[in-house]
């Protein structure tokens, strides 16, 4: 089994070769897009057994999808093909630098990314994995994508730790059902990443405590705060010295070589205010020259969970995250390599003054 199986939809992407309005662009250089297959495709770089699954159309694209992310060493063998579906497809327009507004214009609206169901999702095809990301992208894509989101997050005996990344994209939210859907999903996971301006946006709290008061139940809150760094609330008496109840990995297959397992977090009780109950672990970001902001949270989702896999303590977790989001950062695509396990490792042990 994999260490963590990434599940969302993954698109064909269309980069303008020139800055400006979509209407002015003359053309684009494809490349791949999905939040979670970029955060299998940086697990998998960091050396993690990662697996994406998704669907997608029984076309060019869906080829050229499936041989890129295999190509970054991610398991695409549960991948769905769908005969009669498209691949999705977005196009997106640079940063305008003044306004820092860009364009986002999907294609995707009956994908077949957008038929994944209970049905045609197996639940073997993420059972026994020690983690399972997912985002809240899934969950407006379809009716039968949110029966799927509910499936997989719902509590069962022996279900991988879910990792969920809120991932508001009001382009695909028509009818106003973001914030009580994405609330409610969000509440039923095991870790949860948020933005402070995406929870300000959603339910209208952007102050972290006040966000972990209204998601109080799962058991690792991180908040992202951009260039502020991230603040992460953890509930005290769980984390790498609690007890496991998942599925034990595999012996000696462990390809983040010897680390422990998961945390279990679901051992912990659920209610309780968060002050009262929650360690609270705040790193500033490194400072960096911002390329591109695109791809930036899969990498800090992508590098916590790692160091989470690898069962480092929450503030190593959170410089990971800040180390391979800088990363993408500095690069026009989504994806960069991630710096190498022992510089990243050496980095992050830097003392608190080095990180501001
Ligand atoms: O996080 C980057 C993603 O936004 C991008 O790759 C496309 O998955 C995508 C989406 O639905 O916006």
């Amino acid at each position: 089994a994999p260490d963590v199986v990434c599940l969302g939809e993954s698109m064909v992407t269309f980069l303008p070769s020139l800055p400006g309005r979509l209407a002015d662009v003359p053309s684009f250089t494809r490349a791949i897009g999905g939040a979670e297959s970029n955060v299998a495709c940086s697990l998998a770089a960091a050396g993690h057994r990662v697996r994406w699954v998704g669907r997608v159309g029984r076309d060019g694209f869906g080829d050229h999808l499936v041989d890129t992310i295999g190509g970054h060493g991610v398991d695409v063998t549960a991948v769905g093909r769908d005969p009669h579906r498209p691949t999705g497809v977005y196009f997106r327009t640079d940063e305008d630098r003044a306004t820092d507004a860009h364009e986002v214009v999907y294609y995707r609206a009956g994908s077949a990314a957008s038929a994944m169901s209970p049905a045609t999702v197996p639940y073997d095809s993420v059972a026994g994995a020690r983690i399972l990301h997912v985002t809240g992208i899934t969950a407006a894509l379809s009716a039968d994508c949110l029966a799927l989101m509910r499936e997989l997050t719902a509590p069962r005996p022996g279900r991988p730790l879910v990792s969920f990344d809120v991932n508001h994209r009001p382009g695909l939210w028509r009818d106003g059902s973001a914030p009580s859907v994405l609330l409610d999903l969000a509440r039923r996971a095991d870790v949860v990443f948020v933005g402070a301006d995406e929870a300000e946006r959603l339910w209208g709290v952007g102050d972290p405590a006040a966000i972990r008061a209204v998601l109080a139940e799962p058991a690792v809150l991180v908040v992202k705060r951009g260039a502020e760094g991230a603040v992460a609330f953890e509930r005290c008496g769980v984390g790498k010295e609690a007890p496991r109840s998942g599925p034990a990995p595999a012996p000696g297959t462990d390809s983040a070589s010897g680390h422990g397992p998961a945390p279990d977090t679901r051992s912990a009780p659920r209610s309780g205010p968060a002050t009262d109950t929650d360690t609270v672990t705040r790193t500033p970001a490194p400072r960096v020259t911002v390329v591109s902001p695109v791809g930036a949270g899969d990498a800090f989702a992508a590098g916590f969970l790692s160091a989470t896999l690898r069962g480092l303590g929450m503030t190593a977790r959170l410089r990971h995250g800040h180390l391979v989001a800088a990363a993408v950062l500095t690069v026009p695509g989504d994806l960069a390599a991630p710096p190498r396990r022992g510089h990243a490792d050496r980095l992050a042990a830097l003392d608190d003054a080095a990180w501001g």
